[in-house]
């Protein structure tokens, strides 16, 4: 049992982004909770990880703190600019699943999400059958 290969042509990115849940599986959730997240985009799957501030007090093993939150299928989703109207933060991409899940993802430097925007596209292109 090896690697598929079409996995080994998916692209690959890891970085710290903000991120929120606004929809779970259909169902709206009653308040943003913006956090920054450690990101990774592997073999057409997005994972958020849980912010190292909120893991359980006392464990100061770094790999340890690297907790996944959201496990995001690409397969299916979208990514797009979000509209004004769904956050008053700048440069901000909504990503919709497949499943009905919604997620807003953020940062500051325009050079840095768009790049987001750029490897989510091509990855959920590739997901694509055609
Ligand atoms: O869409 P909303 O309700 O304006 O989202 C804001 C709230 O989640 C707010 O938290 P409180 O409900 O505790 O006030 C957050 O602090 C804001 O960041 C949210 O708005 P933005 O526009 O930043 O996505």
């Amino acid at each position: 049992a090896g690697v598929p290969e079409s996995v080994g042509h998916l692209l690959e990115k890891a970085g710290i982004v903000n991120k929120t849940k606004l929809v779970d599986h259909g169902k709206k959730l009653n308040r943003k909770n913006w956090t920054q997240s450690w990101t990774v985009l592997h073999g057409g799957i997005l994972t958020f990880h849980k912010d190292p501030k909120f893991s359980p007090a006392g464990n100061t093993n770094k790999a340890s703190q690297i907790v996944p939150e959201y496990t995001v299928d690409l397969k299916g989703a979208s990514v797009q600019w979000a509209a004004k109207d769904k956050s008053s933060k700048k440069f901000v991409l909504e990503l919709k699943t497949r499943q009905g899940c919604e997620y807003l993802i953020q940062y500051d430097t325009e050079s840095i999400i768009s790049d987001w925007h750029k490897v989510i596209q091509e990855a959920i292109q590739q997901l694509t059958p055609h």
